[in-house]
């Protein structure tokens, strides 16, 4: 990129931004303003919980929220197709990109430059322009980079590219993080988490009610990290659950835990219900349970597209019985 041609540019990434988009834009803003280039970093959405751990943990402020593009000057990391864009991008003035995404429509009569290229994460093309103009960055940017690398490769596991391998290296050193997989693991626990909510709060967060066949149910789903986590969080909802479904006109209530953890090794998912009608359907539904009244599957089921289907099945069949 020429410097010369920018003047106060946006610096952002997709909606729904996570950790790589986010802290993208937060390292390239800087690295321009220390060219020279009037740029602030920007987001264009709500922050997850990963990328709040990680801006907390480095002491960096959340970047600037902007909902309408129009008329104002952009260069885009992690994102190169309007789809993902903040709205009101085509009346925009898009001057650069860095992207690690196939599907770029984003054109421009003034794109001054375009990086896009596979690697695992855009943070690595960051860094990347960062080297190009041997750039000294902070330890704090260079642990902004580094997580975004981790969050997008899940620890160097996934779509690794040379390019990740040179700037997870560098970044490593540059930023002192020694153990890069607490860090990791650090973050993934932060992801799942549901802050200072209590177990009501966590129960309702993503919840919904369903009526079949005269039947009304409902359904609440949660995360945990890792199976011990889940194991803990299931017992916990289920709580939650026996009352709910005491206190309403529900007949069934059902919880979902899901393990978004990384171990391949470790159960996808716990599933309990309530009353014990609940647990003969789930039992008709999916099989076996654990003798405890949990239901333990291997992989994670979707609510949407797996539970609901079944459940709804075993309840027509029930009447189509009794009729
Ligand atoms: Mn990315």
């Amino acid at each position: 990129m020429d410097e010369k041609d920018f003047r106060d540019v946006t610096v952002i990434g997709h909606k729904n931004p996570d950790t790589d988009s986010v802290c993208c834009a937060i390292a390239l803003a800087e690295m321009l303003n220390a060219i020279g280039i009037h740029a602030r970093a920007a987001r264009a959405g709500s922050l997850n919980n990963e990328t709040k751990y990680i801006l907390s943990l480095f002491g960096v402020q959340e970047p600037e929220l902007i909902t309408r593009a129009e008329d104002q000057n952009f260069i885009l990391v992690d994102h190169s197709s309007y789809a993902q864009a903040v709205d009101g991008l085509r009346s925009a003035d898009v001057q650069g990109i860095i992207d690690h995404h196939d599907g770029r429509d984003i054109r421009s009569d003034h794109v001054m430059f375009v990086r896009c290229e596979p690697a695992g994460a855009a943070a690595s093309l960051v860094y990347r322009e960062f080297r190009k103009r041997a750039f000294q960055f902070s330890q704090k940017t260079a642990g902004l980079l580094l997580a975004a690398i981790l969050s997008d490769t899940r620890n160097m596991t996934r779509n690794v590219t040379e390019a990740d391998q040179t700037a997870f290296g560098a970044l490593k050193a540059a930023s002192g993080i020694a153990d890069t997989d607490a860090l990791y693991r650090k973050m993934k626990e932060a992801l799942v988490s549901y802050g200072d909510m209590n177990d009501q709060e966590i129960f309702f967060s993503d919840y919904k009610e369903y009526e079949t066949e005269e039947i009304r149910y409902c359904i609440a789903d949660t995360n945990a990290y890792g199976e011990a986590a889940v194991r803990e969080m299931a017992k916990r909802m289920h709580e939650v659950l026996k009352q709910h479904c005491e206190a309403s006109s529900l007949q069934y209530a059902f919880s979902l835990v899901n393990n978004k953890g990384d171990d391949p090794g470790e159960n996808g998912m716990y599933m309990t219900a309530y009353p014990e009608e609940a647990v003969q359907l789930l039992q008709e539904a999916f099989g076996t349970c654990d003798g405890t009244g949990c239901f333990i599957f291997r992989n994670n089921l979707s609510r949407k597209t797996a539970v609901v289907p079944a459940i709804n099945a075993i309840l027509r069949k029930s009447k189509a019985e009794t009729v």
